[in-house]
């Protein structure tokens, strides 16, 4: 499928999905948003994919939503049109893994996309920031929520309220990225995580995903108990019958994702 906002390309099992509105630092409109939403169901469909990778360009991730089209909007347009809300869901329905590559800036809507994702690699040169309150607003799409629970109170108040960045180091040690490596290098590290992550049971990795997106939502007894029943559920799996002979015999397992 063509897109405009957006560049999509599947190959070796990884979707690679690319920002692409380069004049407005990928700033996220309706159709960007709505054109990423339509590519990741798609991924979702496709048996081919088993990890999707989203990413910007070197110097910018996502600069932000996009403030052009939001300038002139009254309470009741975002209000009653629901800004963003049904490209969000569709985002965050996906159940195989999604990574965020991020170099440069990731502002407002971007670093809240990247937070929307499983994991974020970051370049050495990323910049995250929830600058709103320069608008005369706030975050809107997670800014305020899972911006505080990757980075604490604390470093999430400065940021939403004094409207600073973080660089890739500060990032990386406040928990909000897994990893930074030289922005030149982000690719490679990227497609590799998503390589290694396609190489499992897509049964395994998607409990993964359910289970670990689980410890946000309960009280960690309920979560424990979740996390007990699935890793149960996974001995009525043929891949951990594979996995388990593969390990005893000394060979590398074949999953067969069932
Ligand atoms: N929206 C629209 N256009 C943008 C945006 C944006 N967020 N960011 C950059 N651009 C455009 C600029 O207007 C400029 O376009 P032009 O060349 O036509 O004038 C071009 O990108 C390049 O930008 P700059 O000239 O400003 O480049 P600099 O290198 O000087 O600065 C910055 C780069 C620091 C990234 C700067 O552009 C900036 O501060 N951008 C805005 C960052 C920002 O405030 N982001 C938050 C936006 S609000 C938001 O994200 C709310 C999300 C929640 C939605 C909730 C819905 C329910």
């Amino acid at each position: 499928m063509a897109y405009e906002t957006i560049v999509v390309e599947v190959e070796d099992h990884i979707a690679l999905v690319k920002l692409n509105r380069p004049d407005a630092m990928n700033a996220l409109n309706n159709d960007l948003l709505g054109e990423l939403a339509d590519a990741l169901t798609a991924a979702q469909s496709n048996d081919k994919v088993r990890c999707i990778v989203i990413t910007g360009t070197e110097k910018f991730f996502a600069a932000g939503a996009d403030i052009k089209m939001m300038s002139d909007k009254s309470f009741v347009d975002v209000f009653a049109g629901d800004l963003f809300t049904r490209e969000t869901g569709a985002i965050l329905r996906v159940r195989k893994p999604i990574i965020a590559a991020v170099c440069g800036y990731a502002l407002g809507g971007g670093c809240e996309l990247a937070m929307m994702c499983d994991f974020i690699i970051a370049g050495d040169n990323a910049k995250f920031g929830q600058p709103e309150i320069n608008l005369g607003v706030i975050a809107g799409i997670g800014g305020t929520q899972r911006l505080t629970r990757f980075v604490g109170k604390s470093k999430a108040m400065d940021m939403n309220l004094t409207g600073r960045f973080m660089d890739a180091e500060e990032a990386e040690r406040s928990g909000l990225v897994s990893r930074v490596v030289p922005c030149k290098k982000l690719m490679d590290e990227a497609m590799g995580a998503a390589a290694k992550i396609a190489e499992k049971s897509m049964i395994s990795v998607m409990a993964v995903k359910e289970a670990v997106n689980r410890s946000y939502e309960t009280p960690l007894a309920e979560g424990l108990l979740f996390e007990r029943r699935v890793f149960n559920s996974l001995f009525a799996t043929e891949d951990q019958a594979e996995g388990m002979s593969a390990f005893l015999e000394k060979r590398e397992p074949q999953f067969r994702d069932r």
